[in-house]
């Protein structure tokens, strides 16, 4: 509607008398012009409230020179219609913000939206009305609204952050706002200009500015990554793809981790070589595609400082490449944030520009602005003299325009600020707790702004709209999250955040960009695919974490919360789950080691050390094969004696070698895997006999194997946990060898299958009950199996090495784990217990798989470090950690 028709439509408005409607919305941009068009054809009356004079929300403020989408437009487009896709073709690979706006404009025309939109009208109030069941909404310009359901579509990025720099009001020039450019343009021809910033707006912005200024002085606080857009024609691989299959490349977005039809990366970094890695780089940069290099370089490159690294050092080398004066080149490379931890951003000629006579940078880690004056900007070290200052600098993000309606006041009395005061809470991202029928399209806690945001506003709409229409059907006039489930989705939140590198960088992701915000990332790191499976599953479980009621229905209320496994742990076992691959106790033993063969050939391979070297030892009946691994630095190292998993029916000395690896890089130590022998060939006490032979001679023979002598430490997983238990129970009874501390994995302990974890996690997490069964019938007779050689828990557990136990919330075998820490603490061994929440059996072993597995492998390493007396911090030497702590540590320091 054309601004002049919104006075109009305002003044027709009966003030004072509320209009009432099922649903208002706020907001008329991607989000809002979807919610009423699936509301109306849904059957609810609707009305939208928009602040500006038409349709478009960001896209109708952001008009400043540059102004373009980041994500292809062919992917940044409604899908609900394939004949809307058929009606409009985009003119250029990233459309401008004309072309976007009338892109919407076109879609309101089309399914006639704007004659239920309120367009100059800002909401400035709500408030639950407990009573009537229904929100009450007043404005700013007309009627008041009142609804049953209040939906805020009001993006993440459209309250502008104020200048925060002194003096703003003293300057006698011109002032613009990237974010609320003038409709009809800025005429900088033959002015002085300086810019602050240098975001997406700052660096879409400068190019063109610098163009036509007589002079640009660009102040920058953070500089960004940027990489060139290539703007042109869609790309024809893309467009192909798209027009092949257009209905599979819409659902693959849909389920992908960003929004876009990109495959998941398998190739790690450090099994690419230098020249594969740049080949793969300099592809990514000459494709011009954000989602492209951020996602399809190698697989630790969002999930791991050092993968990540690569990529910052491939793109400082271009900024170098292409800025002719070092000082500036070197000001304009970040250093202080991993690629893609803050928001990097698509350009034309953003660095090419600073070769230009006319523009100066100006760093301002390194002189502060000071103030703003009637003439310019003062920094530490000089003074500016500007006609036009542009501030590009950015949003009170995600949670900004949500809180610019104040109060929002839901159950109680209780303003959405006041329960937001220590960061947004939220029930996946669209609901709050003791705000009833209230709903956010976008919102903090969904993946919103770090994915397509085309592709998030459809699900949301999607997904609440049919809520909505079920409700409705159903007879319920309410629905709100419970606590608990708002605080499993908070945990949830806080355990994908130590997925990806956000929470590394001080960015509007966090909150940081804002004085005084409390911080924290914001938007839901787990991926779109995922997220969009979670909020199907919570309906398929009977609205899971919600609380309907109605006046003629009983209330409803199915309280849990929605994941309450590691995210990563999550994606691992739905996998399995759609491999449906046959139980492993129906290979028997030869297939059974077979299978696991193979599957390990899938899994990524451990990061280079400093050596691994395969031998054989003297075993009691023959030798047994041993693998040692040596970490890079000079030894001697003290010697961990290592016993893989396999419920003694499979695995080698070889095969938890990704774990291996890690546990060197992690302690500095050395480890030696013993290759004992299984089950069904060698029945019980064969595993454990060898177990303990093969402990002593490596502790007889550290030196020879390049280790330290003297007491040793031993280690394992699953059946190896038991073999490491039960050695240093025969070791303290046998005479030795001396162990300084015992690393107890998801141990083996115990033959009674009668705990709460073996009914709780009997199936659906890769170690079922059945596989134990399977596994104790092949190694041990039912008279065997109280021997405290395989069940330690039914032997003396005084005077036992130190030890670090640890178990995993989803494992049949946690609570024999948990018994046998219990008994040993009681006899008086030291020791400590990591009870892992959420992860299954195989969380720990599943190296840069289960990433968030990472910090409990840096508690291991520190247990180890301390049983062996060596100081908690390893500095290592290899080639990829280039002598510092190794980046598990530090994402785990981080983290915690
Ligand atoms: P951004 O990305 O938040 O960028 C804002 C820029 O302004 C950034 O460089 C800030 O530096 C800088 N800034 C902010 N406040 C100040 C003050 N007080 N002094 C100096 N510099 C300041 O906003 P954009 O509008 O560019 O982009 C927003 C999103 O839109 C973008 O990410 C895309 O998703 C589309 P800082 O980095 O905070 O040190």
């Amino acid at each position: 509607m054309p601004d002049a028709m919104v006075a109009a439509r305002a003044s027709d408005a009966a003030r004072g008398t509320p209009r009432q409607v099922d649903v208002a919305v706020v907001g008329a941009g991607f989000a809002g012009l979807y919610l009423l068009h699936r509301l109306r054809k849904a059957g609810f009356t609707t009305v939208a409230l928009e602040e500006a004079g038409d349709v478009g929300g960001t896209w109708y403020w952001n008009r400043y020179p540059g102004a373009r989408c980041d994500i292809q437009t062919i992917d940044y487009s409604y899908t609900f219609d394939p004949e809307l896709e058929a009606a409009w073709t985009w003119s250029e690979k990233y459309a401008t913000q004309p072309e976007i706006l009338r892109y919407l404009g076109f879609v309101a025309d089309r399914y006639e939206l704007r004659r239920d939109i309120r367009f100059g009208t800002k909401v400035t109030e709500a408030s639950w009305d407990e009573a009537a069941e229904r929100w009450q909404l007043t404005t700013d310009n007309g009627a008041p609204v009142s609804c049953r359901h209040y939906i805020m579509a009001t993006g993440c990025l459209s309250a502008p952050k104020p200048p925060e720099i002194d003096g703003v009001k003293d300057f006698k020039g011109e002032v613009y706002f990237t974010g609320r450019w003038p409709h009809d343009g800025v005429n900088l021809a033959g002015k002085r200009v300086a810019v602050i910033g240098t975001g997406s707006s700052g660096i879409q912005s400068i190019p063109l500015i610098a163009e036509q200024a007589a002079h640009l002085t660009v102040f920058q606080r953070t500089p960004n990554f940027a990489l060139p857009a290539h703007n042109g024609p869609a790309p024809s691989d893309r467009m192909s793809l798209l027009q092949g299959d257009r209905a599979a490349y819409r659902e693959q977005a849909r389920q992908s981790m960003a929004g876009v039809p990109y495959p998941q990366q398998t190739a790690v970094s450090w099994q690419l070589s230098d020249a594969e890695r740049r080949a793969r780089f300099e592809e990514a940069w000459g494709k011009g595609d954000l989602v492209y290099i951020l996602t399809q370089l190698w697989a630790d490159q969002a999930v791991d400082v050092d993968g990540n690294r690569l990529i910052c050092d491939l793109i400082r080398e271009k900024i170098s490449a292409v800025v002719k004066d070092p000082e500036t080149a070197a000001a304009l490379m970040p250093h202080d944030h991993p690629f893609g931890a803050k928001r990097p951003c698509l350009d034309t000629n953003y660095y090419a520009t600073y070769n230009r006579s006319n523009v100066t940078l100006v760093n301002l880690r390194q002189e502060p602005i000071k103030a703003i004056t009637a003439g310019g900007i003062t920094t530490a070290r000089r003074s500016v003299d500007v006609d036009v200052i542009v501030f590009a600098t950015g949003f009170d993000a995600m949670t900004g325009a949500i809180r610019a309606v104040h109060p929002i006041t839901g159950r109680g009395g209780k303003s959405l600020s006041d329960v937001w005061a220590q960061g947004p809470q939220t029930y996946l991202g669209l609901t709050v707790e003791g705000f009833p029928n209230f709903f956010m399209i976008t919102g903090p806690g969904s993946p919103s702004v770090l994915s397509n945001m085309a592709v998030s506003i459809e699900q949301h709409v999607d997904w609440v709209v049919d809520r909505l229409a079920a409700l409705r059907d159903a007879g319920f006039t309410t629905i709100e999250p419970t606590e608990a489930a708002q605080a499993g989705w908070n945990r949830h939140m806080a355990d994908c955040s130590t997925l990806t590198l956000h929470r590394l960088a001080n960015t509007w992701y966090t909150g940081a960009n804002v004085p005084g915000k409390v911080q924290g990332v914001m938007p839901y790191t787990g991926g779109v695919g995922p997220y969009r499976s979670i909020c199907d599953e919570v309906v398929s479980r009977g609205m899971l974490g919600f609380r309907l009621t109605g006046p003629n229905v009983a209330a409803q209320c199915n309280d849990g919360e929605a994941v309450r496994l590691q995210p990563d742990v999550r994606l691992v076992l739905n996998l399995l789950a759609t491999l449906n691959l046959p139980p492993i106790e129906s290979m028997g033993a030869l297939g059974a080691r077979a299978f696991v063969n193979e599957f390990n050939k899938g899994r990524p391979a451990g990061r280079p050390i400093g050596d691994v070297v395969d031998g054989t030892l003297p075993g009691t009946d023959g030798p047994l094969p041993y693998r040692v691994y040596k970490p890079a630095a000079p030894g001697p190292h003290p010697v961990v004696v290592y016993f893989h998993g396999g419920g003694w029916v499979l695995g080698d000395e070889q095969s938890d070698d990704p774990f291996c690896r890690d546990m060197v890089r992690r302690t500095g130590m050395m480890f030696v895997s013993v290759g004992y022998r299984h089950a069904p060939e060698h029945r019980f006490p064969t595993a454990a006999e060898d177990g303990y032979a093969a402990t002593r001679w490596i502790a007889e023979h550290a030196a020879e194997l390049g280790g330290k002598p003297g007491p040793v430490l031993v280690a394992g997983w699953s059946a190896g946990g038991n073999i490491a238990a039960v050695t240093c129970q025969l070791a303290r009874d046998r005479g030795g060898p001396d162990i300084a501390g015992q690393l107890l994995l998801c141990p083996v302990t115990d033959c009674d299958f009668d705990r709460p974890s073996y009914n709780d996690n009997a199936t659906g997490y890769f170690l079922t009950r059945s596989l134990m069964d399977w596994f104790w019938d092949l190694y041990c007779s039912p008279a065997d199996r109280i021997d405290p050689r395989v069940s330690p828990l039914r032997g003396k557990v005084a005077g036992l090495p130190p030890a670090f136990v640890v178990t995993c919330e989803f494992d049949p075998l946690r609570d024999e784990g948990i018994a046998y820490a219990e008994a040993m603490a009681a006899a008086g061994v030291p020791v400590q217990q990591l009870k892992a929440r959420g992860h299954f059996h195989s969380s720990f072993t599943m190296v840069d798989v289960v990433i968030t597995g990472a910090p409990g492998r840096v508690q291991m390493a520190e247990a180890l470090r301390r049983f062996a007396g060596l100081p908690p911090e390893v500095s290592l030497g290899d080639e990829h950690s280039h002598g510092h702590t190794s980046p598990g540590h530090r994402i785990a320091a981080a983290a915690s």
